[in-house]
């Protein structure tokens, strides 16, 4: 019964579509578990990429069943749009199976995201705007609409009533808007749960046999630890949980199954949205990462802040996810530097951090203490044999794993499919 979990060790972006994609074709189940239609999972096959967003990335895969898990918000209207985008490219989305019990995202939730965002002003988020936030918060104050409450008209009223009541008042006092109509709101979601209905399932119960029957799950992490709610660099967090623990609560499959818990790592840092970031680069570096690294969101276009490798943070994202190993990914884009920096604690008000720091306002004036590594200039896209690395990049990895204090089971070379090296 291997279950495998696969987050991102970093603030997203690490390419977890790929190494999802890649193990996804040897899995039965590929599963969702937490956040939404923020996610920007990319997937390069030949000459065909594609951009999930809320799907999980085995969709691609013929032989997996995609699962969005109960962790996760739906908005259905993208789903709808994700799906037949991609079965318009000839990609079979019939077998998706969503839980009854994930909650919804309505369009007032991305109203609200929008508008809270304006008025957080200089304390902004920096969030997609997709309504993740205000989602989760209607989940933990318990006013949620979830897949199984849009095949009732009656008890569907009474959810979207609820939930409106206060969103409502504060629309119309706080924020100068018009209130959102409930009878209008209840029909929308009632025909989007119409086309959902074909799709739902008990998705626990169905990855719980499956794993009890020996068939493999991998369940997929969207974000990343350092954009956790709980172990990140809260507020500028999403509003899920990304780190291993939320694959268990996220699908409701058991802890005792996990097997396997994957981190992906970028060779460098990025991070989009606002927040801390140690090793950002500005200025010249910053520009030539973003360019060499083609670091922009997949969701929203931004340009993503870029830095050098934070180990402090790879060993972070070891001890609170329990990774077992790291697959590093976008090696390929630190060719031709003549030497590359790695951060290897923190100097905070003077005092050396060789751990996270938990109180924020240490983390945000945390300054970066480097060491410094050779670079090398050869194409490394084309090898496949850890020992047919140039001898300075093999040096690169085997100190990002020792100072990871993981092992380092995959590295990547490109964006495509066979651009990967495989270590034993
Ligand atoms: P939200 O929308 O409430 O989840 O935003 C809260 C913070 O979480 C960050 N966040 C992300 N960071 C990296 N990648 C994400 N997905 C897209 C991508 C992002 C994009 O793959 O490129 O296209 O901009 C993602 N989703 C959420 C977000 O930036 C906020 O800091
Ligand atoms: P995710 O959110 O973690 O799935 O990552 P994104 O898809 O948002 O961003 C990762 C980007 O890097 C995508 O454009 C991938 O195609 C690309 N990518 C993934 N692995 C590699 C790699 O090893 N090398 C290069 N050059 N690109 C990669
Ligand atoms: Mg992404």
């Amino acid at each position: 019964m291997p279950g495998i979990v696969l987050i991102g060790a970093q603030w997203g972006d690490e390419g977890k579509g790929k190494a999802t994609d890649l193990i996804g074709t040897k899995v039965d189940y590929v599963a969702r578990f937490n956040g939404g239609n923020n996610a920007g999972h990319t997937v390069v096959v030949g000459d065909e990429s594609y951009a999930l967003h809320l799907l999980p990335s085995g969709i691609i895969s013929p032989t997996a069943t995609p699962v969005i898990g109960n962790g996760v918000v739906v908005d259905p209207e993208v789903l709808f749009e994700e799906i037949d985008g991609l079965e318009s490219r000839g990609v079979d989305c019939s077998r998706l199976l969503v839980s009854e019990s994930a909650h919804i995202i309505a369009p007032y939730h991305r109203v609200l995201d929008k508008v809270t965002e304006r008025f957080l002003g200089k304390h902004k988020i920096g969030t997609t705007g997709r309504g993740i936030g205000p989602a989760y918060a209607d989940k933990i104050n318990r006013v949620g609409i979830r897949v199984h409450d849009l095949f009732n008209a009656e008890h569907l009223h009474d959810k979207v009533e609820a939930s409106l009541h206060q969103k409502n008042q504060m629309l119309v006092k706080l924020y100068n808007r018009r209130p959102i109509d409930v009878d209008q709101t209840t029909d929308e979601l009632l025909k989007l749960g119409e086309r959902l209905k074909p799709y739902v399932a008990n998705t626990s119960l169905v990855l719980n046999k499956a794993l009890d029957e020996g068939k493999t799950v991998l369940f997929e992490g969207g974000q990343a630890t350092m954009l956790d709610v709980d172990h990140g660099t809260y507020p500028f967090v999403t509003s899920s949980n990304p780190t291993a623990g939320g694959a268990c609560t996220g699908t409701g499959v058991g802890p005792t199954k996990i097997t396997r818990v994957i981190g992906v790592s970028k060779a460098y840092v990025t991070r989009v949205g606002e927040g801390p970031f140690p090793t950002e680069l500005f200025g010249e570096d910053g520009d030539w990462l973003r360019a060499q690294g083609h670091e922009y969101g997949v969701t929203t276009g931004r340009p993503r802040r870029c830095g050098w490798f934070d180990a402090v943070v790879n060993r972070y994202a070891s001890q609170v996810n329990g990774l077992t190993d790291i697959v590093l990914t976008k090696l390929d884009v630190l060719t031709g530097l003549q030497e590359i920096p790695i951060c290897v604690a923190y100097d905070v008000n003077g005092e050396r951090h060789d751990d996270m720091p938990t109180d924020q306002a240490e983390f945000a004036v945390a300054k970066p203490i480097y060491e410094t590594m050779p670079g090398w200039t050869e194409d490394i896209s084309q090898v496949h044999d850890f020992n047919d690395l140039p001898q300075t990049c093999q040096d690169y990895v085997k100190r990002l794993e020792e100072l990871s204090g993981c092992r380092i089971s995959v590295i990547g070379t490109g964006p495509q499919r066979d651009h990967i090296i495989q270590i034993n």
